[in-house]
């Protein structure tokens, strides 16, 4: 076996996954901030260096991207890889947990499209490649709250959704945006299935969809999507719960009335449009007060308090100012 060696730090090149190099350099950052910069640098370079050549679906921000946007930080511990990418809810591949990840494989990722369509200038449609390109890849790294009452804390990649809308310039008109994501039965083995009715469609008030928190998402951990994830392109809107966040879109809409999601129409009494994480509204069959972290699961699992809007309300809260949020639930 050969090592690649620098500086004391070893690892057997069959060991380098994206994965390893990932946490390697947030380990690297945090030596940095306690002012171990020097020595950090040099091999957070070589890493990076490696990761050109060892990483076959590398998704990486800008290198040294620091974002500028409020929240999209956090030093809370990461979710690992394996559990973001193996507890899923996907419902087109399977309504169990570790459906997604066992069906997903069967999604065709290539070619794809996003169509531009409704109450915009310039409607048209993206190639996902251009897609990639227009604008610069960040790191975010946000809670996801689920409805279920779990979450987790997953690094994305991608930009804020606003960079797309303004680039498309909706008219007056656009109220709503409206996500429209893939239903093929062929390769998406609950489609046509009951569950839901397909496709799976979501929606955001324009202004929330402006809001630089809301995500464009093409990768997590510095990967491109893993299939299961929502490749290869999905919403991911951090102070909403996880359903809000539609994966694999192909068709983003801008409209006037307010769009009729997937799951309010399967069920108006328990999901709203709004659908913004807050303890204080329950859920008609569970409670929301608390939510359980995705991997300290187990018999001492302390139930975390979950925060208004997911912990985001210094950035979302004034876009909800004097709305009855018991109402607009
Ligand atoms: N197309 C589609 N998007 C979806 C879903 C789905 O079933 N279909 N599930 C949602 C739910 S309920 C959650 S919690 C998140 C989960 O995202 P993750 O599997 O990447 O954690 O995806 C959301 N987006
Ligand atoms: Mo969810």
């Amino acid at each position: 076996m050969h090592f690649l060696k620098d500086r004391g730090f070893t690892l057997p090149s069959a060991e380098i996954t994206p994965r390893t190099v990932y946490e390697e350099r947030r380990r690297l950052l945090k030596l940095m901030a306690v002012g171990a910069a020097g020595a950090g640098l040099a091999t957070w370079a070589g890493r990076e260096a490696m990761a050109q050549v060892t990483r076959p679906n590398k998704l990486a921000a800008l290198p040294g991207a620091r974002t500028s946007v409020s929240g999209a930080m956090t030093m809370e511990k990461l979710t690992s890889y394996q559990d973001a990418t193996s507890y899923n809810n996907f419902y087109e591949f399977g309504t169990d947990k570790s459906d997604p990840a066992h069906n997903a494989h069967t999604l065709k990722t290539r070619p794809w499209t996003v169509a531009i369509e409704g109450e915009v200038k310039k409607p048209r449609t993206f190639d996902i490649d251009e897609l990639l390109k227009l604008a610069p890849m960040e790191e975010r790294i946000y809670r996801l709250r689920c409805v279920e009452g779990w979450s987790m804390v997953v690094p994305w990649v991608g930009y804020s959704l606003s960079e797309l809308i303004k680039r498309v310039e909706p008219t007056g008109n656009a109220k709503y945006v409206e996500f429209v994501t893939l239903a093929d039965a062929k390769t998406m083995p609950y489609v046509g299935s009951r569950v839901l009715e397909w496709p799976y469609v979501e929606g955001l008030r324009m202004d929330e969809a402006m809001n630089p928190l809301a995500l464009l998402t093409f990768g997590l951990y510095g990967e491109v999507l893993p299939n299961q994830n929502g490749a290869p392109v999905r919403a991911i809107v951090p102070w909403k719960y996880g359903f809000k966040s539609g994966k694999s879109i192909v068709k983003i809409r801008f409209v006037e009335k307010e769009p009729r999601t997937s799951w309010a129409k399967a069920n108006p009494g328990e999901y709203g449009f709004y659908s913004n994480v807050n303890p204080k509204v329950d859920h008609p069959r569970w409670s929301q007060a608390t939510e359980r972290r995705i991997g300290e699961d187990g018999l001492f699992q302390k139930k975390r308090p979950t925060l208004m809007f997911n912990g985001y309300e210094p950035q979302v809260g004034q876009l909800y100012a004097g709305m009855d949020l018991a109402k607009y639930f």
